[in-house]
């Protein structure tokens, strides 16, 4: 692993530092964000329901509230198209529930995801007006759907398209009653990285201001939250806002649903929620419905005024999240077989891995798990009789889309973006694919785009270590996307006791800045602080290269808080570690290139 210091402007540093009365180490992380000014700062420092924006500088929003209100007064049936994943159904959530909440008849419709694929259907549409249906609104979908704002119009229905993905660069957007999309050509919305769930809750928020209902905003958040973390948007601008106030309401869940599925994913509501634990345990819940089975079923849970059946349905997401682990499992174990049997699949700049009948929701979390893996490109295809469906991720510095663009004559169907695709061709052109992808990768990689880089944000020595700087650092939560948890690294650190293995997996270690005689003084009070670091699931480490007491290392970690009554306190959690270079070597390295 390649280890990389994060870059921050040291005189932009020193200026928020002394302007805001921060402390250095917080600045720097500030600056290494992106947030250069001083009233930025503070505003990310301190999120608010004050900040967010009026949900009219949202292009189209005038047009859909009083499209909306209408409906609402007239009792009319509202149909919103949502989508099967966690965005899309927490955005059905969040639509349905503020107009049965302010009067109105809402119904839903959200597509199976091997039935009926992605994206708006022009039938789902006729049948809906056949029944007298007169309004529908997307979530989370509809910005290419040309095809079914033709049908709408043609059978009478007013259509308003709510999401967030990204425009057809060339027609334009679907023609409806009104389009709502931060990211469409015109609109001069500020947070243009909205989820599905966030666009949706903009519609609430302005529903529920024009009905005097604004105290009910918060509890729309918990949802949005929740959505903001899965969809994995940067948690930046309005997106940190929801995150922060919905993560911190979700510790006092209210809806049955929520209260449920949280119970289910054993999230700790005594202590502050992480984003970790929504997209590790909450969001694979959900999105195992969309995945495995019907989606339909999480909006039926946050929807229950029924706590014995939010349970019951809690549970059944349980289970088929446990369905998705076990068929995850399954299929990496076929891809780890395939890969030891044939090493030039292996050795590909773009790995291509293909089996029979892989289940389709499962196959871009494999893709994910072999790039983790072998730090290269993956797709993964399964193959359906004659035609194959894959789903492939990237690295960073290789765009996966324009890698597929150049081959585009090979597929029935292909899309995405840099780090993220889908497609879908016939089986016989699998290894043509495989030859044109390995060929394109090869042109733009060499092996050392394998090495994966670790990030961090600032050198510290053990010794700078408090539980100040601790709760500093928390003061920029929630980490995730676009916001990354602050790594440090200290040099020179030795080990105090000997490594213990936890459950043959994870490392236990005492670890002390070897600071030398700076640090002898006994006026000194920091000189001889040890610091327990846990290293989870890097105990093989230690099996092929030893740590005994004495040994030097630098450090890349997290700062943790351990809350036990005891053995508590801050302790760090290892991002990685190695051994420190004799200081000669150290210096022959720099020569050649090392990276710091
Ligand atoms: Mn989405």
């Amino acid at each position: 692993m390649r280890w990389a210091l994060r870059t921050a402007d040291e005189a932009i540093v020193r200026r928020l530092t002394s302007e805001l009365n921060l402390s250095p180490v917080v600045a720097r992380l500030l600056v290494a964000r992106g947030i250069y000014a001083p009233d930025h700062a503070l505003r990310f420092l301190t999120p608010s329901l004050a900040h967010l924006h009026s949900p009219y500088e949202m292009l189209g929003m005038k047009a859909a509230v009083e499209r909306l209100q209408a409906a609402i007064a007239n009792k009319e049936p509202v149909l919103i198209y949502g989508d099967y994943d966690v965005d899309g159904t927490t955005a059905v959530v969040i639509l349905k529930t503020v107009i049965e909440l302010c009067g109105g008849v809402a119904q839903f419709h959200v597509p199976h995801r091997i039935r009926d694929g992605y994206g708006m259907k022009e039938d789902v549409i006729e049948r809906a007006a056949a029944e007298g249906v007169r309004l529908i609104i997307s979530v989370d979908t509809g910005i290419r759907a040309f095809a079914a704002a033709e049908t709408a119009r043609r059978v009478g229905v007013d259509l308003i398209v709510t999401d967030h993905h990204l425009p057809e660069t060339h027609e334009g957007v679907p023609h409806a009653l009104a389009v709502l999309n931060p990211n469409q050509p015109g609109c001069g919305y500020p947070c243009k990285s909205l989820c599905g769930a966030g666009v949706a809750c903009k519609v609430a928020q302005a529903l529920l201001e024009s009905t005097g209902r604004e105290r009910m905003l918060p509890s729309f958040i918990k949802m949005v939250a929740i959505a903001t973390v899965a969809d994995s948007v940067p948690l930046i601008g309005e997106n940190r806002v929801f995150t922060k106030i919905g993560l911190d309401g979700l510790r006092d869940p209210r809806n049955l649903g929520l209260k449920a599925i949280l119970e289910a994913s054993q999230v700790d509501l005594a202590r502050p929620i992480n984003t970790g634990e929504i997209a590790f345990r909450v969001a694979p819940r959900l999105n195992a419905a969309g995945r495995m089975d019907v989606a339909e079923d999480v909006i039926k849970l946050f929807s229950t005024h029924e706590a014995g059946e939010a349970r019951a349905l809690a549970q059944k997401l349980s289970d088929l999240n446990t369905d998705r682990q076990q068929e995850e499992t399954r299929i990496l174990e076929s891809i780890e077989t395939t890969l030891r049997e044939r090493p030039e699949l292996r050795d590909a700049y773009c790995i291509l891995v293909d089996g029979d009948g892989w289940h389709r929701g499962v196959i871009g979390i494999t893709a994910t798990r072999i790039v983790e893996r072998y730090g290269r490109p993956t797709i993964v295809l399964s193959r359906e009789g004659d035609e194959a469906h894959g789903s492939g991720r990237s690295i960073r510095g290789f765009h996966l889309l324009d890698a597929l663009e150049s081959c585009r004559d090979l597929f029935s169907r292909f899309g995405g973006h840099a780090a993220a695709v889908g497609l879908g061709l016939p089986c016989d052109r699998i290894p043509q694919l495989r030859a044109a992808l390995d060929g394109y990768a090869r042109g733009r990689l060499t092996p050392d785009d394998f090495i994966p880089t670790l990030d961090y944000d600032a050198d510290l020595s053990l010794a700078d270590l408090s539980p100040n700087l601790y709760d500093a650092v928390q003061q920029l939560r929630p980490f995730g996307m676009g916001n990354p948890e602050p790594v440090f690294a200290a040099h020179g650190v030795k080990v105090t006791l000997p490594p213990r293995v936890i459950k043959d997996k994870h490392l236990k270690l005492r670890l002390a800045q070897n600071d030398g005689a700076a640090r002898t003084s006994s006026s000194n009070k920091s000189y001889a602080k040890s610091w327990q670091a846990m290293a989870w699931r890097m105990a093989d480490r230690v099996a092929t290269d030893p740590l005994v007491v004495g040994d030097a290392l630098e450090v890349a970690f997290t700062l943790e808080y351990n809350d036990h009554p005891d053995f508590g306190g801050l302790e760090l959690r290892l991002a990685d570690y190695r051994r420190s270079q004799p200081r000669e070597a150290t210096i022959a390295a720099k020569g050649i290139g090392d990276s710091r």
